[in-house]
C-alpha cells in the first residue's frame, strides 16, 4: 500500500475527485509519461496506463495528463489501468514549444516550486534566469536559483553583482556536491508534501542533486549512464522521487530555453526593477519601448540599467506577445470555423 500523502495527495485534491463521473475509481498520481503511456502512483501500487478515446478526443495535446498530475484510472489487473479523467490543472510548470510560436509543451503538474539548475563553471546565464522567473510567475510557482558546482572556480563577485536585480526577489543557493552544508541548506527549503521541479540544461547536476536530496541514488547521473552506456530515454526512465523528510522531487532532462508565454508587463517591470521609475515617464501609459521622455530609456543611456537587462525586456515581451497574438488568432479561426459548421448545419435541414 502506497499512502498518496507522501506524494501529494490532499483533502482539497478528494474535494476535486468527487466532481468527476469517474469518482468511484482509484486516482493517482502520474510518476513519469511517456508518448501514450503513463506510470501512476496509486494506493494499490504502481500501474501502467493509456488513455481512453475520451481522454484523447477534442483535447490539445497539452491538456493531455504530464508528470505530476492526478488522474483517475480504471485498473485493468494488478499494475495496468486505462485513464478515464484527470483532475483540473493547477500551478503547471511549461514553456513555449522550441520550434513553435503558440504551442505550449507541458512538464510537470501540480508544482509548488521550481529550481533553476545552473552550473557555475560555464553555464550561469542571466538572462535565462530572466526568462524563467517570469514564466514562473504566472502560474504562481515560488522559483529558487541553484547554482552548482561552486567547488570549482568562478567569479562571485562577478555572479552576485549580475544577479542584483534578481537575489531580492528569489533564493539562491551555492552548492557543491562536496559540501554537505551546501545541500543542507536546500533540503530545508523544501517542505514535506511540497513538489519541486529542477530544470536546466543537462549536465548541471540535477540529477546529483536530486540524489544527494534523496540520500541514495535515485536517478543515474552522467558518469554512470555514460559507462553503463544507457539512454536517458529508456522505458525505464523515472522523473519522481521523495526525500525522508517528504519533499516530491520532479527531475527533467535537459532544458536549455525556456520560450515564455506571459504577457503580464507589470510583472516584468517588477523583475526587472525598472518599477523605480514609475512616473518619471512623460507618457503615463508609457510601455519603455521606444517612446519619447522615457525615464527608463534615459536609465538606460545614462547606465543606470544594464544594457542586457534592457534587451532582454524588449525580447521577452515581444516573445510573449507573438505567443499571445498567435493563440488568439487560432480562437478566433476555430470560432469562425465553428460558425461556419453551424450555418451549414443550419442550411442542410432546411433542404430536409
Ligand atoms: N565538481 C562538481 N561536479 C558536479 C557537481 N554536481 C554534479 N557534478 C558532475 O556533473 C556531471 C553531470 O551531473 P548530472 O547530475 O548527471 O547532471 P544533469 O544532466 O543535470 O542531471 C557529473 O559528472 C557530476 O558528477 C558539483 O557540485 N561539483
Ligand atoms: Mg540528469
Ligand atoms: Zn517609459
Amino acid at each position: 500500500m502506497n499512502d498518496l500523502q507522501y506524494y501529494g495527495w490532499t483533502e482539497n485534491l478528494l474535494k476535486l475527485k468527487e466532481v468527476s463521473d469517474f469518482n468511484y475509481l482509484p486516482h493517482g498520481r502520474v510518476t513519469v509519461s511517456h508518448k501514450t503511456r503513463y506510470e501512476v502512483v496509486a494506493e494499490k501500487g504502481f500501474f501502467s496506463c493509456e488513455l481512453t478515446g475520451n481522454m484523447l478526443f477534442g483535447r490539445d495535446p497539452s491538456e493531455y495528463p504530464c508528470t505530476g498530475d492526478w488522474v483517475i484510472f480504471q485498473p485493468i489487473d494488478n499494475d495496468k489501468g486505462v485513464i478515464m479523467d484527470m483532475l483540473p490543472r493547477r500551478q503547471t510548470f511549461f514553456r513555449l514549444k522550441s520550434d513553435a510560436v503558440s504551442e505550449k509543451q507541458v512538464i510537470a503538474a501540480y508544482v509548488n516550486k521550481a529550481f533553476i539548475v545552473q552550473s557555475l563553471d560555464d553555464n550561469f546565464n542571466v538572462r535565462r534566469i530572466e526568462r524563467f522567473m517570469l514564466q514562473m510567475a504566472g502560474e504562481k510557482i515560488q522559483p529558487a536559483l541553484v547554482l552548482t558546482k561552486s567547488d570549482l572556480e568562478y567569479d562571485k563577485n562577478e555572479t552576485e553583482a549580475a544577479l542584483r536585480h534578481l537575489s531580492t526577489k528569489m533564493p539562491v543557493f551555492y552548492t557543491s556536491i562536496h559540501d554537505a552544508n551546501s545541500i543542507k541548506a536546500l533540503s530545508e527549503f523544501i517542505q514535506p508534501n511540497e513538489t519541486v521541479v529542477f530544470a536546466g540544461s543537462s549536465g548541471v547536476g540535477k540529477s546529483t542533486l536530486i540524489n544527494a536530496l534523496c540520500g541514495k541514488e535515485v536517478f543515474k547521473t552522467a558518469t554512470i549512464s555514460a559507462s553503463t552506456g544507457k539512454g536517458r530515454h529508456t522505458s525505464t526512465r523515472r522523473e519522481m522521487a521523495l526525500m525522508k523528510e517528504g519533499g516530491i522531487l520532479i527531475d527533467t532532462p535537459g532544458i536549455k530555453v525556456f520560450g515564455v508565454t506571459n504577457d503580464d508587463t507589470g510583472l516584468l517591470i517588477d523583475l526587472m526593477d525598472f518599477s523605480r521609475f514609475e512616473g518619471q515617464c512623460r507618457f503615463k501609459d508609457c510601455q519603455h519601448i521606444h517612446e519619447a521622455g522615457c525615464a527608463v530609456i534615459q536609465a538606460v543611456d545614462h547606465g543606470e540599467i544594464d544594457h542586457g537587462v534592457y534587451e532582454n525586456y524588449l525580447k521577452l515581451r515581444k516573445e510573449a506577445w507573438h505567443y499571445n497574438a498567435s493563440v488568439h488568432e487560432k480562437r478566433r479561426r476555430g470560432k469562425s470555423f465553428a460558425r461556419m459548421v453551424n450555418e451549414v448545419k443550419k442550411n442542410s435541414s432546411k433542404y430536409r
